[in-house]
């Protein structure tokens, strides 16, 4: 029998393809050596390196699952295991990447005309472009059904106007995904270049959390669309969250790769640090704590194997999803903070990475559709009663 491995009790190495393995190694690399040097500054002065989506796309890190077009074409399970270390690292860094791959490459991919896949993916594959996803707006959050966002028919294409409020990389993008009700009220999908006439993007500033990931609005003053900007595969809701089943699951696994370094941190600070002449670990309170960290993360971990393995298969339900998007941000969550509570004084410095997940495992907990949502979203489905309304 094997020996146990505290850190992967359940051993999912060995649950792994080759290729797997490989693309968690690759990810794991680069976010140690490219992105862990930099992450304390950049939180701490609020920018966001563009050079970043460059050095992930010559390692096939932007819309891996996504096959031709310059994208790689690996497992869910790898995207999953992309975003774990990541994350592991700064939830504002997995972010870009989730952002790039899942909400703009993603739905370009799958509802997009052949010209559209031609012209943007291979761009944004390598990181050449930057793409953000406008579906928030300043007064609908939650009910993205409510958007007042117009998209009016005119010659050629298309006027829009409207504001999206919160949108990862969109100061930055050159690439904008927008959803729009048409003058039939249908939500409709949009690619807007830069550079548009009557099109902003102005920075959010005073963010608290996710401070690496540049977040702002998307202002639309009579921006002109021609008709082959449109995506023509999809009407309706179901186009934004058709993207947001596959962000919300690498969403589920990076937000463990946050509490895996909080846990692995508060593991190694315990061990070394002396209280009343011993270990900290030397206590079974903070033993406890540990116990629990390594309990919700693996078991949170085996369940976003199944579900990522069930989307390669094509059999993985949305719920399941809004399960397992909930579970990994509460539990990651509350991890960051015992952490940094067993960090003492030393857990607010940002020396220590346990605040800084902490406070951005606040808005991972938020986006995506907030923690009560998934819990709305499951009890309709065991109640069969929409409690939203
Ligand atoms: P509902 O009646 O439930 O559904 C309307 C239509 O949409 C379809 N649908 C889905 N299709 C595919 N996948 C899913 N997961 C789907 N969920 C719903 C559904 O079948 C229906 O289609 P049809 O053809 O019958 O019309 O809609 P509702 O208005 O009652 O929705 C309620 C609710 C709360 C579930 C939903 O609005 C919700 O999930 N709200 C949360 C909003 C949200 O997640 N926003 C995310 C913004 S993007 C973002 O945060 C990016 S941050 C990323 C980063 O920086 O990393
Ligand atoms: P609200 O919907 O106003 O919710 C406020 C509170 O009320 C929450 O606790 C919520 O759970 C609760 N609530 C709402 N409705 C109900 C109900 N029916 N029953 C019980 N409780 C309810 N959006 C994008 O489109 N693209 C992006 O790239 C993007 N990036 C983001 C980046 C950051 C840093 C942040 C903070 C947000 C981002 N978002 C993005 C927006 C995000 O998806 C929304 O913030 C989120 O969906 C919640 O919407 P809201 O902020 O309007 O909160």
């Amino acid at each position: 029998a094997k020996n146990f491995d505290w850190a992967d009790p359940f051993l999912m190495d060995l649950q792994l393809t080759e290729e797997e393995r490989m693309v968690r190694d690759t990810a794991h690399q680069y976010a140690q050596d490219k992105l862990l040097p930099r992450v304390r500054d950049s939180f701490r002065n609020e920018t966001t390196d563009p050079a970043i989506f460059r050095e992930m796309g010559e390692l096939g890190l932007l819309g891996s699952p996504l096959q031709g077009y310059g994208c790689p074409g690996v497992s869910y399970v790898s995207y999953g295991l992309i975003a774990r270390e990541v994350e592991r690292v700064d939830s504002g860094f997995r972010s870009m990447m989730s952002v790039q791959s899942s909400l703009v490459m993603y739905p370009i991919y799958a509802y997009g005309s052949e010209a559209q896949k031609e012209k943007y993916l291979p761009k944004l594959a390598s990181g050449e472009w930057i793409g953000c996803f406008g579906l928030t707006e300043p007064d609908h959050g939650s009910d993205p059904a409510g958007m007042v966002t117009r998209a009016r028919k005119t010659d050629g294409g298309y006027r829009l106007s409207g504001a999206k409020m919160w949108i990862t990389n969109s100061p930055i993008a050159d690439v904008f995904v927008v959803w729009a009700k048409d003058d039939e009220q249908v939500i409709r999908g949009f690619i807007l270049d830069k550079g548009m006439k009557g099109l902003s993007a102005p920075k959010i500033e005073g963010k608290l959390a996710l401070r690496t990931s540049v977040t702002g609005e998307i202002v639309m003053d009579d921006v002109f669309v021609p008709e082959e900007n449109l995506l023509p595969g999809v009407t309706g809701l179901k186009g934004p969250f058709g993207c947001l089943n596959s962000a919300r699951l690498g969403i589920s696994w990076g937000a463990l790769g946050a509490a895996e370094a909080c846990w692995h941190s508060a593991r190694d600070y315990t061990l070394e640090r002396k209280q009343f002449g011993r270990p900290l670990a030397a206590n079974q309170l903070i033993q406890k704590k540990l116990a629990i960290m390594q309990t919700d993360i693996s078991l949170a971990l085996q369940g976003c194997l199944r579900a990522a393995q069930l989307k390669d298969q094509g059999q993985l339900a949305p719920e399941l999803i809004s399960l397992l998007k909930r579970n990994s941000c509460v539990k990651a969550l509350e991890i960051a903070r015992e952490a940094r509570d067993m960090h003492g004084g030393n857990g607010i410095s940002d020396e220590y990475c346990v605040m800084r997940h902490m406070v951005n495992l606040e808005v991972v907990n938020t986006y995506e559709g907030t923690q009560d949502v998934h819990a709305l979203i499951l009890g309709r489905s065991q109640t069969g009663i929409q409690a939203f309304y």
